[in-house]
């Protein structure tokens, strides 16, 4: 396969409610689209990072640099065998990982679309729907809190993931398990907690969840075993798994019990696969997680959510909760049950709103 064009746009597009974590306040998304014809056919890839680097060193724009100045060279006009040859050609630049993983991704869909066959068959799905929850970032009350869960379930969304920082964690818990003592209920600190807090994370058994995701330290594998040997939630891991051989360290440590998997912080399709092969291998389910991404994003995590080991709902959910209107069509929808249908359509199963694009685009270049 020949990698003959990529255009590389910043799409802007303000979500429909704002999302906070123990990091930041989301409002307008700026988001980086990789287009790249492969063989005559086009596959379409997101930049997952943050417009700011607060969740990883990545941000919108040191992406579009690193793609402008080194990935973008190593790939365009050449020609490949495999989609995963791409992501190894580019490992020659060290980090940029969400920006590496849109240039593969492209590629992958752009292979599937040209055997004409759905993106998730290519890589080895079996799942003919995925299993959806929700995350749910800081509100400015708990009523407010409260009325958004109760919305979601009703909706059909099989867990909720609540964000939790400091102040914002145990009391809060405990009014959501008086309103819902049933409901499969995770927690996610991105890193906002210390080992020092082990004996106030230890309180968190008494609210049953399904895991706490990441409390400690973004780039920590280590501690994170110490602080699972404390306590009876599972714990999973998202922030400091970036490879296959960061999860086998990490279940190799009992650092965690679960794993969250995002294509774009483990740098694209083939790496992502490892890492879900590596934790079947060891007994351990994971998940797929979001970055509040465009239908482009949206479309490839459903893709790999179909893989076997996926078997905990993801943080994969319906377009509406994000944007007023998305750039692919037909939009994701949610079933009643809780579940987003593999889509049949060859390549990515949706179709990219090309002028929708273009409209929503600050600026675009094209590598030829
Ligand atoms: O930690 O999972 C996270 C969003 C931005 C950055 C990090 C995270 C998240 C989410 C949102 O939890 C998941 C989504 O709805 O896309
Ligand atoms: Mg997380």
């Amino acid at each position: 396969m020949k990698i003959e064009r990529v255009t590389l746009r910043e799409i802007r597009m303000p979500l429909v409610t704002v999302f906070e974590t123990s990091f930041a306040r989301m409002q307008e998304r700026r988001i980086l689209l990789v287009e790249a014809q492969v063989d005559g056919v086009t596959g379409w890839g997101e930049v997952t990072c943050g417009e700011a680097p607060y969740y990883s060193p990545e941000s919108t724009d040191t992406a579009a640099i690193v793609l402008r100045d080194f990935l973008l060279p190593l790939v365009v006009g050449r020609e490949f065998d495999h989609p995963g040859d791409v992501g190894r050609a580019m490992r020659r630049v060290r980090g940029h990982a969400m920006a590496r993983a849109a240039v593969e991704n492209a590629v992958w869909v752009a292979e599937a679309e040209r055997d004409r066959m759905p993106l998730w068959q290519k890589l080895g799905g079996t799942r003919r729907e995925i299993a959806c929850g929700v995350s749910i970032g800081i509100k400015d009350s708990l009523e407010d809190l409260l009325d958004t869960i109760a919305r979601e379930l009703a909706a059909g969304y099989q867990r909720v993931k609540l964000k939790i920082k400091p102040g914002w964690d145990t009391s809060m818990l405990e009014r959501v398990r008086a309103k819902f003592p049933d409901i499969a209920l995770t927690a996610d600190a991105n890193s906002a907690y210390t080992l020092e807090d082990t004996g106030h994370l230890r309180d968190f058994d008494s609210f049953h969840l399904m895991m706490l995701e990441q409390p400690l330290w973004h780039d920590d594998i280590y501690f994170h075993a110490r602080l699972q040997r404390a306590l009876r939630t599972p714990l999973c891991l998202d922030e400091s798994i970036h490879h296959a051989r960061d999860a086998e360290q990490a279940i190799e440590i009992g650092a965690c019990r679960i794993i969250n998997i995002k294509l774009g912080r483990v740098g694209g399709f083939t790496s992502a696969q490892a890492v879900h092969e590596s934790a079947w291998r060891a007994g351990i389910p994971v998940w797929c997680g979001g970055m509040l991404e465009s239908g482009v994003g949206r479309a490839a995590n459903i893709a790999l959510s179909t893989l076997q080991n996926f078997s905990l709902p993801g943080d994969v959910s319906a377009s509406k909760r994000y944007w007023a209107e998305d750039i692919i069509e037909p939009e994701v929808v949610v079933s009643p049950q809780g579940t987003i249908a593999a889509p049949t359509a060859p390549g990515l199963g949706f179709t990219v709103k090309t002028d929708r694009v273009k409209k929503l685009s600050a600026w675009e270049q094209t590598f030829l």
